[in-house]
């Protein structure tokens, strides 16, 4: 059977993942009247809840006696490692681009790596069917970023479709038609047939799945010969070992599954069951003849965050994994998997610094632990400076925002503030298109503030650029917290007599201890704080009367606006159940003494 491999890239929202449960639809993967929802190749319970894809997915549907493979890919910026590793599995891709929004960073970011593998992309001007969208002005601005990529004459000559995903029609000119059948034509017409080497077998592993009755399994295109079931190869890794092993089970993809298979062909994607210890990146080879691939290169982490076992005195009451044992070695297993991830011991056996590639990356690792059932305490997320010249240097990114023109103003004093420099100023439609070049250190926090100061309405993304030299102090937050004096159940009355000295993160009724950040003060500088008092007799009101009516309901932040809050003295505890933020040290005498210490020591 004939097959064509595609994968499906676009910055974050613009449509990915809607499209192949179209393409899903449309090749009658499903019974005609079987419920399958939205989203449906987002499958991880992290997805499902937020809507955007995180891990890369294969599936695989017939169309016209072809066999289409389709890779759905992440958008969002901290996976971008991902793309550039899936993308080793593809023949062609189809790059989206939202017809409102035009290319976004991390458009940019996936069509380079894109055209630096040579695949000749389609593109496709998703969601025409939205108010005020742009489709001629996309499509020119997409043709610009092919040029400025330094696109091939061939390349520059690519093929566009336009069409709504969600209306489910895609159409070689802008014209409304029934429905996707010219674009999965397009597909047979403009992507290339897999090109296979003559030789032995030879096959990368570029994604890992997960069985809870196989175990690992390896993911990846055969790139020469064929493999079968039972057959003896060599794993051949990047140090240069060569581990012997075995194919137990083969599969190839189906529809959103799997199907067994005995043999496959160079060309075609499957995935491998039996092998010990492998990495992403190993190629499984001839037993005989073994020639390895070349190794896969993945961005270089940007972010760092200290991870460290639950040292609360909540300490144990939710999680059943809190040991630093527990800890180092969940790490370690997530880094098999995880490649843009990076683990350092520290001077402290309870701590480790984990690296990523930004707040997102680290965020869903520490979710994923928290269900799984850990507890731990991670710090505020720093970037990675880097010595060149010896010179400091830090991390630069470029900051798009979209936002009504009322409140561009802010916008450009807020990250002016953080040290951001404009470099672009344009209107797209009724929305001001803002550009920036700005440290990633002030973007820490800075999509909060963004959305308070716009009414939620501003749009931004952000790509990293490159490390340039020390942009010096930034900022942090402005307002100081709120700390719990003691350890105890928070009262209603307490908290209503607090109420107007700040914004509170804790219900009544609540345990806290003290040092425990209880809430946001309204100016800068800490305040400890009594939230336990119990109401004085003598002040009883009627009976009859709830106090806990009056109270504003709590400010509810998800863990990575936490990760985003922090500054450098604070933390975050997480539980399975809760998440709390505090201060590293919760006696207030000693970190008085110990802020001191550091100040005189800042001041010699
Ligand atoms: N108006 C409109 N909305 C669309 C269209 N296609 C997708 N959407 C919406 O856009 C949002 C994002 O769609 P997804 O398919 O999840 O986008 P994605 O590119 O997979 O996103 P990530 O995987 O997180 O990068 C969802 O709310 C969709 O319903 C379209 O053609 N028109
Ligand atoms: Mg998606």
């Amino acid at each position: 059977m004939q097959i064509r491999n595609i994968a499906i890239i676009a910055h974050v929202d613009h449509g990915k993942t809607t499209l192949v449960d179209k393409i899903l639809h449309a090749t009658h993967v499903f019974r005609d009247n079987q419920e399958t929802g939205e989203l449906i190749m987002d499958n991880n319970d992290l997805e499902k809840e937020r809507g955007i894809t995180i891990f890369s997915k294969n599936a695989a549907v017939e169309y016209k006696g072809v066999k289409i493979n389709v890779i759905d890919t992440p958008g969002h910026s901290d996976f971008g490692g991902e793309v550039e590793r899936v993308l080793k599995m593809a023949d062609g891709v189809l790059l989206l681009v939202d017809a409102f929004e035009g290319p976004m960073p991390q458009t940019r970011f996936v069509l380079q790596k894109a055209l630096q593998l040579n695949l000749k992309p389609i593109v496709v001007i998703n969601k025409v069917d939205k108010p005020n969208c742009r489709p001629d002005e996309v499509h020119d601005a997409v043709f610009e970023l092919f040029f400025n990529l330094d696109a091939t004459e061939d390349q520059l000559d690519f093929p566009t479709f336009y069409g709504s995903g969600k209306n489910g029609w895609f159409n070689s000119k802008n014209e409304q038609c029934e429905d996707i059948t010219p674009l999965l034509d397009g597909i047979l017409q403009y992507v290339p047939a897999p090109k296979v080497a003559e030789g032995p077998l030879q096959m990368q592993i570029t994604s890992l799945d997960y069985s809870s009755f196989l175990g690992r399994i390896a993911v990846g295109k055969v790139a020469r010969g064929s493999i079968k079931e039972g057959q003896p190869i060599a794993l051949m890794q990047a140090d240069g070992t060569i581990k012997r092993s075995k194919v137990k089970e083969l599969y190839t993809f189906m529809g959103m599954g799997k199907k067994k298979a005995t043999e496959v062909e160079a060309g075609d994607i499957c995935a491998v069951v039996g092998l010990e210890d492998f990495n992403i990146g190993d190629t499984i080879a001839d037993a005989e003849n073994p020639e390895a691939l070349p190794i896969i290169s993945v961005d270089e982490p940007t972010m760092s965050m200290l991870f460290g076992i639950n040292n609360s005195p909540f300490f144990g009451k939710d999680g059943k994994f809190v040991t630093s044992r527990h800890l180092r070695d969940r790490l370690l297993k997530e880094t098999e998997k995880n490649l843009a991830l990076k683990v350092s011991d520290t001077d402290s056996a309870d701590s480790f610094l984990v690296y990523g590639r930004g707040i997102l990356h680290l965020g869903i690792l520490i979710e994923t632990m928290r269900r799984e059932g850990f507890e731990l305490t991670v710090g505020q997320p720093q970037v990675l400076v880097k010595e060149i010249d010896g010179k400091k240097h830090e991390p630069y990114e470029i900051l798009v925002v979209d936002v009504p023109a009322e409140f561009s103003g802010k916008v450009i004093d807020m990250v002016t503030q953080r040290k951001g420099e404009m470099l672009v100023m344009e209107s797209k439609g009724e929305m001001q298109h803002l550009e920036f070049e700005i440290p990633s250190r002030g973007l820490i926090g800075l999509r909060s503030n963004m959305l308070t100061n716009t009414a939620g309405e501003a749009v931004m993304a952000h790509r990293f650029l490159e490390y340039k030299p020390w942009k010096g102090p930034i900022p942090g937050r402005n307002n100081g917290v709120l700390l719990s004096k003691n350890q105890e159940k928070t009262t209603a009355y307490s908290i209503d007599k607090l109420q107007e000295r700040g914004t509170f993160f804790v219900d009544p009724g609540e345990d806290v201890y003290a040092g425990q950040i209880i809430a946001e003060h309204i100016k800068p500088g800490d305040l400890v704080v009594n939230a336990t008092e119990g109401k004085k007799l003598t002040n009883m009101r009627a009976s009859g009367s709830d106090d806990s009516v009056r109270i504003v309901p709590r400010k509810q932040m998800t863990l990575e606006e936490c990760m985003e809050y922090i500054q450098q003295d604070e933390c975050i505890e997480v539980t399975p159940k809760k998440i709390r933020l505090r201060k590293a040290i919760l006696d207030e005498e000693e970190r008085k003494r110990v802020s001191k210490s550091m100040k005189s020591e800042q001041v010699s």
